[in-house]
């Protein structure tokens, strides 16, 4: 429970973004259905992070969540990313990778413009779109990544001075995404009724 209450939160400062993210979804998923069946479906990506899902496991109260929400035209992508019970946070990504395989970096996600850093806690905010790529994706279209997040094959993560590999991470893909939405809805039903009431509609619509 202690646990279930840091992550909430957490993920409060989420919830308005998520009501925004979901209604916008719900929408665009609306007019793809008029306009072009082959559009991708999926807007939102959620991950939780913690150093279990590392390779190899860090043994880390360190905690965070990372929060993704594709633009209507399928070209930019927001994102918001907290991590709470960490210090000296060095770098923060989406990499390339299936669960416990490590990968090469292709989005950066932690900045000193995109991220306040303050109390054991840090917090992310921004946009990228493929002009952002690096690595192996670098030169790609945003349906590369879309495709890769949503088969499973991308994850996100914290380093820290103490672990420069990485201190905790969270996969990315419909699996992950629909446990890790569930977590969310049940956070937001802990936390405001009126959030947990839109949440849970917007999720029926799934
Ligand atoms: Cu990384």
């Amino acid at each position: 429970m202690r646990y279930l209450r840091l992550l909430a939160l957490l993920l409060i400062p989420f919830f308005v973004m998520g009501i925004i993210a979901s209604t916008a979804a719900a929408t665009a998923k609306a007019q793809g259905k008029a306009s072009s069946p082959g559009q991708a479906t999926n807007r939102n990506f959620v991950t939780s992070m913690s150093g279990d899902e590392e390779t190899p496991p860090v043994d880390t109260q360190a905690r965070g969540v990372a929060i993704f929400h594709l633009s209507p035209d399928g070209l930019s992508m927001d994102y918001k990313l907290n991590a709470s019970n960490i210090i000296s946070v060095t770098a923060g990504h989406i990499h390339i990778g299936t669960v416990g395989v490590p990968g090469p970096v292709v989005v950066p996600l932690v900045s000193q413009s995109a991220c306040t850093f303050r109390d054991r806690q840090v917090r992310c905010e921004g946009t990228f779109t493929a002009a952002n790529f690096v690595g192996p994706l670098a030169g790609h279209p945003m349906s590369d990544l879309i495709a890769m997040m949503e088969e499973g094959r991308a994850y996100t993560n914290v380093h820290t001075t103490a672990h420069p590999g990485g201190e905790i991470r969270g996969q990315l893909g419909r699996g992950n995404s629909s446990a890790a939405a569930n977590k969310v809805m049940q956070m937001a039903k802990m936390g405001s009724s009126t959030d947990a009431k839109q949440e849970q509609q917007s999720c029926g619509n799934h």
